[in-house]
């Protein structure tokens, strides 16, 4: 049985050999027609999606006259920063850093809703360059959990 089937595609398999050719013909030109189609549909939904990357440009140079500076130092289980009143309008640079264990040091505004994070760690300093638009008090929490008293975490930032 299984011999006859073996033998029944090999004589069959040559038969078909003769119009395969032009059946690849047609279906390669149409493979290549359906490359081109979805390379080109690619990079057009890549451009249409682009959008500003999110984040200011965390590189840029400020002259000391137009930035503010406030260090933050994370520990378990509060935040040291200085000063909690700043500007509205003009770029502050968060100087973060722990002194313990890495936190996340995160500012929400009246809402709850996320603003702008960095990591606090140990040994480091993570600059976070953000300009607040407009006056108000905005929360401090901690967005890495550290320990027993985590969600202690809490300062308050004014924005004048
Ligand atoms: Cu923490």
């Amino acid at each position: 049985m299984i011999i006859a089937v073996f033998y029944f595609v090999i004589v069959n398999s040559k038969e078909a050999e003769a119009d395969y050719q032009s059946v690849t013909k047609k279906w390669y030109g149409f493979r290549s027609k359906w490359f081109l189609f979805l390379i080109t549909l690619g990079i057009t939904i890549t451009f249409l999606s682009l959008n500003p990357f999110p984040l200011p440009d965390q590189k840029k140079e400020y002259s000391s006259s137009e930035y503010q500076v406030v260090t933050v130092d994370g520990h378990q289980w509060y935040w040291n920063i200085a000063p909690v009143t700043i500007k509205a309008g003009q770029p502050v640079e968060f100087q973060v850093s722990a002194a313990d264990v890495n936190h996340g040091f995160g500012i929400y505004d009246e809402n709850l809703k996320l603003v702008a994070q960095t990591q606090a760690m140990p040994g480091y300093t993570n600059k976070l360059i953000h300009t607040f638009d407009k006056p108000g008090k905005f929360k401090i929490l901690c967005l890495e959990y550290c320990g027993l008293a985590h969600h202690a975490m809490i300062s308050e930032l004014t924005v004048e």
